[in-house]
């Protein structure tokens, strides 16, 4: 019996070159309007859908191929005498190959059209098709993106025919497809009640090397529904991007997206390892490196101002894993370039999109909204009021803060984060830790620097460890049974303190 094929594309690339490969082969070809169009003016022999259904395309092309003689073409069982014998009967012959890519939601959803505009983009009968053919296999060669045609003419050349192995992954790539694409349709229709419905749809961007480890296989995926400035970036210069790479990447841009001035962070394995602003941002990246010149080594460093000549300079002094900015000026640009390796990324989306975080575990997946709230107020719990440069420097830790692994304790001093206290198991090893380590970058003298808490304190003894190095400011959420005792104490050291109301914890 006579191969059919039916071939209903949105993207018509490559369409042509495989078609004629059909011909060539015996293949009989079936198309929708805009497809038959351009196959036939191409010169190719096709008979129009319509012939097929006995029924023309009608309501603007909505119901084009949702007909019995299609689906019980493609949905006959080869091998089971009652179905050939049924199709038999009601005059429809098998259809052996699906060609289909939809309708794309993805790109048009993300448009500023219409809301009526962009649900005509939802595709019914494309994916109705695909998931036909998929669900036959065994006997249906599907393909829904035109990478695969090579793949099958390839086969069909060598062997005559497409293997069982090709047509089940080929299967199984639509359904994957088909579930994305429904997703986003369901993003989009059911925005308000996220994550009450879990709408994820991603598509992949590029293949990793390797996951967090070099014996870990990975990839990278971007929302096919909303936009983000991970999304967002263009790599200039130097080695492809890992997994870690990317995830640091990601926190030291939010951290400078935090600030509207001109603001630098370097990130090490995660974590803020300098965080500063200055009125520039050549100042900003060399106090940024200050804050700690040993960590910053090997390093990601996102400066949110574009990156002139004398900052890439600067940049350039030492060894930085990648360098992300908004933009680079040309010279800039070619001194960043002498250095093969260094991956320049630019980005043009300024802050974090994300209206929701996802967090793995071990067969599920928790949702929240992202941490977006900053500070409810500025409430002075203290005696001693804080004096507008350390109200600066309060929101500078706060911000810093955030991006810190509980318990996180950050030292503060001119608009440099100078001392990180990360992911200790108590707030005193945290605060212990971000004083030392504050001492040690900045020399004794910590006088007039500001501490920020990530969460309450439970006793006083954080405030008095940090009296006796000189803090004389301290910001925090409050909100504790015994917020008393650390007011008190702040009272007896002549420190200012300030709740905040919001909590920052980074589990
Ligand atoms: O409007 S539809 O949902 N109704 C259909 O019956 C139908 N059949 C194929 N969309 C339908 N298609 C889609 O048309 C395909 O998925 C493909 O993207 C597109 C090809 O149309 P044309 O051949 O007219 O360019």
């Amino acid at each position: 019996m006579k191969k059919r094929a039916l071939i209903s594309v949105f993207d018509k690339t490559g369409i042509l070159e495989f078609a004629q490969f059909l011909d060539q082969k015996g293949v009989e070809i079936i198309s929708t309007g805009g497809t038959y169009k351009y196959l036939k003016e191409n010169g190719l022999s096709v008979i129009d859908v319509s012939e097929v259904t006995n029924f023309k395309e009608m309501l603007d092309g909505r119901v084009k191929t949702l007909h019995p003689n299609i689906h019980g073409g493609i949905l006959a069982i080869r091998d089971n005498k009652e179905h050939m014998d049924t199709i038999a009967r009601e005059g429809i012959e098998t259809i052996d190959y699906v060609v289909v890519n939809l309708y794309p939601f993805f790109r048009e959803v993300q448009t500023d059209k219409t809301f009526d505009e962009k649900i005509e983009f939802i595709d019914i009968g494309g994916p109705t098709m695909l998931r036909s053919a998929a669900k036959s296999f065994k006997d249906v060669t599907v393909i829904c993106e035109t990478e695969d045609y090579s793949v099958v003419m390839e086969e069909m050349e060598k062997d005559g025919k497409v293997s069982y192995e090709t047509k089940k992954r080929l299967a199984g790539k639509v359904f994957n497809l088909t579930s994305a694409y429904d997703a986003a349709i369901s993003a989009f229709l059911l925005e308000e009640d996220y994550p009450k419905y879990l709408n994820v749809s991603y598509e992949k961007k590029f293949d990793l090397r390797y996951g967090e480890n070099p014996h870990q296989s990975s990839a990278y995926y971007v929302s096919t529904t909303e936009n983000g400035s991970m999304k967002d970036i263009e790599q200039l210069n130097g080695k492809e991007l890992s997994f870690n790479n990317i995830r640091d990447m990601d926190i030291a841009w939010k951290v400078v997206g935090e600030f509207d001035g001109p603001a630098a962070c370097a990130i090490k394995h995660s974590t803020p390892c300098g965080v500063a602003v200055a009125d520039d941002i050549f100042t900003a990246y060399k106090k940024a490196h200050d804050c700690d010149p040993v960590s910053i080594f090997g390093g990601i460093v996102a400066l949110n101002r574009e990156v002139n000549k004398e900052t890439a300079e600067e940049l350039k002094k030492i060894f930085l894993e990648i360098v992300i900015a908004p933009s680079f000026t040309d010279e800039a640009l070619e001194i960043l370039k002498t250095k093969k390796n260094l991956r320049v990324i630019e980005c043009k989306t300024p802050k974090p999109q994300d209206k929701f975080d996802y967090v793995k575990v071990d067969g599920g997946i928790l949702v929240q909204g992202t941490n977006s709230k900053m500070i409810d107020e500025m409430n002075v719990v203290t005696e001693k009021k804080p004096t507008e440069k350390e109200k600066a420097d309060m929101e500078l830790g706060m911000k810093v803060v955030k991006y810190v692994k509980s318990n996180a304790i950050v030292v503060v001093k001119d608009g440099m984060a100078v001392g990180v206290g990360t992911g200790q198991t108590n707030r005193i090893w945290s605060t212990e830790h971000a004083l030392q380590h504050a001492q040690e970058k900045v020399g004794k003298d910590l006088t007039g620097a500001v501490l920020a808490s990530d969460a309450f304190f439970p006793f006083r003894d954080c405030v008095d460890t940090a009296a006796k190095i000189g803090i004389k400011a301290i910001v925090q959420p409050g909100g504790s049974m015994r917020d008393k005792e650390s007011i008190e104490a702040c009272n007896e050291h002549g420190i200012t303190m300030v709740f905040t109301g919001i909590r920052h914890f980074k589990h």
